[in-house]
């Protein structure tokens, strides 16, 4: 059965029949969970022959094949992607209506597939679905857990954190078992080498523990191009000949516990165990898959790097350089400096944060006793490459900084650098940073090694799929090109001063807004007027992303409106939504604070409605595909130099939102896309950050002490206006003013009061207001992932198409 051929009425009959075959009930009877799972089910039927020609390819053509190796992979939700992809969302759409079903039910059955914490899972996902889209051979390459991202409640304003049992009842209806592709992985134990009869050193282990890796396959579905590319995450299984070993449940569970569940410390390294062997188990398999693979085209195994190129998505899956060359030299006898070289041309690596505190770094002893032979290994290329610096005469303090073994660590990000041949940064100023400060030492080594790749977004989830109202008005308005060719949205320019269009634009916008309005009125029970501007911050809780920054402008205009209720002024609606790392106390009293100053605004009747405060529990991918396309500002105000990138603002600015921003990550590059007059810059930017490091100058409590506004915005935290929240008011006002507030909230707040001045003012002219809000949707093309995966393909991974 071919889609291109498939029929609505062919459909009908498909999905009539499969409900019956396996769930014995009839439509009327059906609830939506069902639906859903033999919707999934049909649709599979329809695109399986394509899938398994496209995994027969990376052997048959002899192309060079890009893995993408990554912890964490952040899809959502895949049943609209996936119609939309394989060009029968609307078939699918349409027969629902004739069968008296509603797609929105079933569609919301489905389970986020949540195996990310935030932009680096995301961009995982989005990378894959683009790989498929460009027609790239690259396939995904990462861990099924078990447990997602844990789902967030709010009880009392305090974040609650419960699992995300994310398989329901019925596992995954996307994914395939792969049990023949099975691989063994060994942990722990003591090694030794020994000679064998050819006289070469073999590694021989004692008391090591076998697990076997077992592969499931997640299709990505390239967009109404019949590719389809690979997912591929391994689940743990004990072993049937090793049974014996774990008799008793908690020996079991130990083993079912390494794909058991995703650490949720987004940004803040912690040295367990357990993550180390995660981050193992993966590339170890990956990569032994890779091999097998490979040798099947019957080509020379030092010519691998002509084939396959292995990248690693932050230092999570750094130790494949050192396992790569483990397999090469112990399980397929190359020598050492064939194998190195061979590796070195085969791992690229990318690097998203310049917080020290996010670098990965194993404790040599809980190394050792890990993965004792990869241990023996990176021993040995810290060894060869402090030999090799020295004699090109490298600064002996530059040496001690760059090796991979130091003080009493293995560091992670020195081995990616050392083992690859790219490293790359994820937006214009990040990479520039990385050059500069972070891994200075390393560009003056291999300054041939780094490059920038700006990061991007799925465009087509965040208008076809999350904004189809948006999407049908530019329909109208340029036609349906850019549903093939996004950067046809640039067609859009020509129509800045067009009132009728621009009106359009902004009826869309309000479309949007009463959307998320039912929603915030169902799950807070809080009434928002779609009038008032919404202002939404959405991004995991950090102190560097500055969600008090916004918070402290909101008590500001609590205050204004107790001492002049008549205040002129555009109502608000401030949106915010948040996940905190569960040992995140900072974060986690931010969240507090939020919920206690909602309570205190939102109920009072002196501010005539004028100002609203909602926090939206559990923000996921499908949270934000309702969420971003219902704002009218975007809140990008991290401390210049700390946002890598960032890609919401992407999102936003692609859905017409206006973005309220520092100078930090992409928000630089979305500026210079959509000029200076459709964007709100406010700030320090990163050298005026990086001035007050080195002058050490900055002193908050004196800025506190010398501004009557900033002293009575926080001393609300202390002084019984937030009587929910005394401890949490307490520590915040301490971090802000006794511990120097580190992230220079206080130095930027009078310029982003004014900015949000100048916001409130902007949107007083509806027609100015739509005319910034299209001409930020006309020049979001850059931002499209399909081209950064272009350029990650072309210059660094070298795939032909
Ligand atoms: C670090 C760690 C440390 C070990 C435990 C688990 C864990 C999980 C994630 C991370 C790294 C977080 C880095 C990250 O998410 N960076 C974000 O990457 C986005 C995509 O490049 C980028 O847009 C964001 O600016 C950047 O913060």
């Amino acid at each position: 059965m071919s889609i291109k051929t498939l029929t609505k009425k062919q459909f009908i009959t498909d999905f009539k029949e499969k409900l019956y075959e396996e769930k014995l009930v009839t439509l009327e009877e059906a609830v939506p969970a069902e639906l859903f799972t033999i919707l999934a089910k049909v649709i599979r039927k329809y695109y399986t022959n394509e899938w398994s020609k496209r995994n027969e390819e990376i052997t048959s053509k002899q192309q060079k094949v890009a893995y993408y190796f990554s912890m964490e992979f952040l899809p959502g939700r895949m049943l609209e992607t996936n119609l939309l992809n394989l060009g029968i969302l609307d078939l699918v759409k349409e027969a629902f209506t004739d069968l008296g079903l509603d797609f929105e039910a079933v569609k919301t059955a489905e389970y986020d597939m949540a195996l990310g914490n935030g932009g680096l899972g995301r961009l995982a996902a989005a990378f894959m679905d683009s790989l498929a889209t460009t027609g790239y051979l690259g396939f995904g390459n990462g861990l099924r857990y078990k447990y997602g991202l844990f789902k967030q409640r709010i009880v009392d304003g305090y974040q609650v954190e419960l699992a995300d049992s994310w398989f329901g009842s019925n596992g995954n209806v996307w994914e395939v078992k792969k049990e023949r592709h099975t691989v063994d992985i060994k942990l722990f134990g003591q090694v030794y080498l020994k000679k064998d009869d050819a006289g070469r050193l073999k590694p021989v282990y004692e008391n090591a523990q076998i697990l076997h890796a077992v592969p499931y396959d997640v299709p990505q579905i390239g967009y109404q191009n019949q590719v389809i590319n690979n997912l591929r995450l391994w689940d743990v299984e004990i072993p049937a000949e090793y049974e014996l070993n774990y008799p008793t449940l908690t020996e079991r569970r130990r083993i079912q516990d390494i794909t058991a569940v995703l650490y949720p410390d987004d940004s803040n390294y912690e040295g367990q165990q357990l993550r180390l062997i995660q981050e193992y188990f993966m590339t170890s398999a990956g990569l032994q898959t890779i091999i097998k693979s490979y040798l099947k085209q019957g080509l020379p195994l030092e010519r691998i790097h002509e084939k396959v190129a292995v990248h690693i998505n932050d230092t999570h899956p750094a130790v494949a350089p050192a396992e790569f060359m483990r397999l090469l030299i112990d399980d397929y006898g190359l020598d050492w400096d064939t194998a190195w070289s061979t590796t070195v041309k085969t791992m690229s690596y990318t690097n998203h944060t310049i917080l020290s505190e996010a670098l990965e770094k194993w404790d040599i002893d809980l190394f050792k006793t890990t993965i004792p032979r990869v241990f023996q290994i990176i021993v040995e290329i810290d060894n060869r490459f402090v030999f090799e610096m020295a004699e090109k005469e490298v600064p002996h303090h530059i040496i001690e900084k760059t090796r991979i073994i130091k003080g009493h660590h293995v560091h992670m990000a020195n081995l990616a650098i050392i083992g690859g041949y790219s490293v790359n940064g994820v937006a214009k100023l990040h990479t520039e940073l990385l050059k500069a400060d972070t891994l200075k030492d390393f560009y003056q080594l291999y300054p041939e090694k780094f490059n920038n790749k700006t990061n991007g977004i799925v465009q087509r989830r965040w208008t076809q799929i999350a904004a189809p109202e948006l999407s049908k008005v530019i329909d109208e308005t340029i036609g349906q090109g850019w549903r093939q060719d996004i950067h046809e949205l640039r067609k859009l320019n020509a129509y800045l001063d067009d009132s009728q269009v621009l009106a359009e634009f902004y009826q869309v916008k309000q479309v949007a807004k009463a959307k998320l309005a039912a929603y915030i009125k169902e799950t807070t029970g809080i009434e928002v007027s779609t009038e008032a501007i919404f202002d939404v911050q959405v991004k995991r809780l950090h102190a560097y992303k500055r969600q008090l920054l916004n918070l402290l402008h909101i008590i500001k205009l609590y205050w204004d409106l107790k001492d002049n209720p008549d205040k002129d002024m555009v109502p608000r609606v401030f949106i915010f939504g948040a996940k905190a790392a569960p040992g995140y106390h900072f974060a986690k009293s931010v969240i507090k604070l939020i919920n206690e100053v909602a309570n205190l605004v939102n109920y009072d009747e002196t501010l005539q409605g004028k100002l609203k405060v909602v926090f939206l529990e559990n923000y996921n991918v499908s949270l934000a595909e309702l969420i971003i396309p219902a704002a009218d500002v975007s809140e990008q105000i991290s401390l210049a130099s700390k946002e890598a990138s960032g890609t919401s603002n992407m999102k936003f600015m692609m859905t017409g939102a206006i973005t309220l921003a520092t100078l930090d990550g992409a928000n630089i590059e979305i500026k210079e896309e959509v000029g200076d007059d459709n964007i709100v810059i406010f700030g320090m930017d990163k050298d005026e950050v990086y001035r007050h490091y080195e002058a050490h100058d900055y002193y908050s409590r004196s800025l506190y002490e010398n501004n009557p506004i900033l002293t009575r915005v926080l001393d609300t935290f202390i002084n019984g206006s937030l009587p929910g929240a005394v401890r949490e008011g307490a520590d915040i006002f301490e971090a802000l003013v006794t511990h120097n507030d580190e992230y220079f909230l206080l130095a930027d707040f009078m310029s982003y009061i004014e900015a949000q001045e100048q916001i409130d003012q902007l949107y007083r002219d509806q027609e100015k207001w739509s005319r910034m809000s299209l001409a930020n949707i006309a020049n979001s093309d850059k931002f499209t992932s399909d081209d950064t995966i272009t350029e990650y393909a072309k210059d660094i991974w070298h795939l032909e198409k």
